[in-house]
């Protein structure tokens, strides 16, 4: 299933790659595109994740679920 999602503290491309990482690392999760300008990144998932498993993943990269 398509997921997405909003994101605050990303200020550059190295953010937008930090949060892509971190959200590939969550399992099931495929074909990440985080989109730095609309601070928003959508994701492939084999199950919906909820909100408490995205948030602990970016808090842990250093950015924050909106
Ligand atoms: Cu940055």
């Amino acid at each position: 299933m398509k997921q997405a999602i909003e994101i605050t503290g990303m200020t550059c491309g190295n953010c937008a790659r930090h949060v892509k990482e971190a959200l590939e690392a969550l399992p099931g999760v495929r074909n990440v595109e985080v989109d730095l300008a609309h601070n928003s990144a959508h994701f492939e998932s084999e199950r919906e994740l909820d909100r408490k498993t995205i948030a602990a993943a970016l808090d842990e990269a250093g950015y924050a679920l909106a």
